[in-house]
């Protein structure tokens, strides 16, 4: 027996055997270039979202909305510390992650819905259309009162701006569909129609709502309030609804409650058996724009 040959026991392999190692060595080789290649590209799919016309999804969005959901819960409304905000801010990541936010239902947000049930006295809603600041602050000051944003899911919600991707299980951070040039039914308008359905529906007693008689239209058929809420208000609950249509202290007198435009909100409402009451310029709202510009001469005489 030579002395080479007794050293390197994989010499006396059989050539057929040094081939078929050789071809398994390069099928495996292949075999993980093919696997990083894949995992590469799947990587790269993953981060780029479809580009929209909207903002995209508001920074830190489940931060935000998990801390609103403890102040609400556990400060401005402690009778709803029950609430478990950890579930509520999961169901609302699952009514829009992973989903084409181009397609979102009422129904995704259905489960949000059964988690944030409040109940709002009667007599105390308040709508409001192109108006929402003064709206805002009149309940804010007067305390017993409720705009949406007033309960909890807007007060969660309000200001923000999310969606996410079929493709993806991420939010999407670089945009989201904007409702004019993108598409009707995407996450944000769907949510606010569907919570402010539910808000309608809920509403008992007089309700108000605070109009903008300096806007061409003070009462849109197209808003929320003139395509969904006055639509779910229900007579047998809701004997009346009040309307303040209120000027901008610099704005043109465009509209006013004896306005057409109005008169087409009085004929929809008592169309469903719903009374409706106008007062132009309500004091308690002017005093609150005259907080602002108490100079203005038409602050003189209301104070
Ligand atoms: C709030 C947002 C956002 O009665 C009010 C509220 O109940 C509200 O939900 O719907 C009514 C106002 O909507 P409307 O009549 O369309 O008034 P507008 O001034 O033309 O539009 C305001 C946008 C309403 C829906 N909405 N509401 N907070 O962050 C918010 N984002 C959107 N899209």
């Amino acid at each position: 027996m030579d002395p080479e040959s007794e050293e390197k026991p994989c010499c006396n392999l059989s050539k057929k055997v040094k081939i078929g190692l050789g071809i398994l060595c390069v099928l495996v080789v292949v075999a993980i270039v093919v696997v990083v290649v894949v995992v590469v590209l799947k990587l790269g799919q993953a981060h780029t979202h479809k580009e929209w016309n909207g903002t995209g999804t508001t920074p830190h969005f489940s931060d935000i909305i998990l801390g609103r959901c403890y102040t609400y819960t556990q400060i401005e409304q402690p009778e709803l510390s029950q609430k478990d905000c950890q579930e509520i801010v999961k169901a609302f990541q699952n009514a829009f992650l992973s989903k084409d936010p181009c397609s979102s239902r009422e129904k995704d947000y259905q489960p949000l819905l059964n988690l944030t049930s409040q109940t709002i006295p009667c007599g105390k809603v308040v709508f409001w259309s192109k108006a929402g600041e003064l709206a805002h602050q009149y309940t804010r000051v007067q305390r017993e009162m409720f705009t949406l944003e007033d309960t909890l899911l807007g007060y969660m919600a309000d200001g923000l701006s999310w969606c996410g991707d079929a493709g993806s299980s991420d939010m999407n951070y670089q945009s989201c569909p904007h409702p004019r040039k993108d598409c009707r039914n995407n996450t944000v308008s769907v949510f606010w129609d569907t919570v402010s359905k539910r808000f309608a529906k809920s509403a008992c007693g007089t309700v108000q709502v605070v109009l903008n008689g300096s806007y061409s239209n003070t009462f849109d058929k197209n808003s929320t309030f003139g395509r969904v809420e006055i639509y779910n208000l229900r007579p047998e609950k809701v004997p009346t609804l009040q309307a303040w249509v209120m000027r901008d202290l610099e704005g043109l007198p465009s509209h006013t409650c004896s306005s057409s435009l109005i008169n087409d909100l009085k004929l929809i409402l008592e169309e469903r058996k719903i009374a409706f009451t106008c007062q132009d310029d309500y004091r308690p709202l002017r005093l609150l724009q005259c907080v602002r510009n108490p100079e203005h001469q038409s602050c003189r005489s209301v104070m």
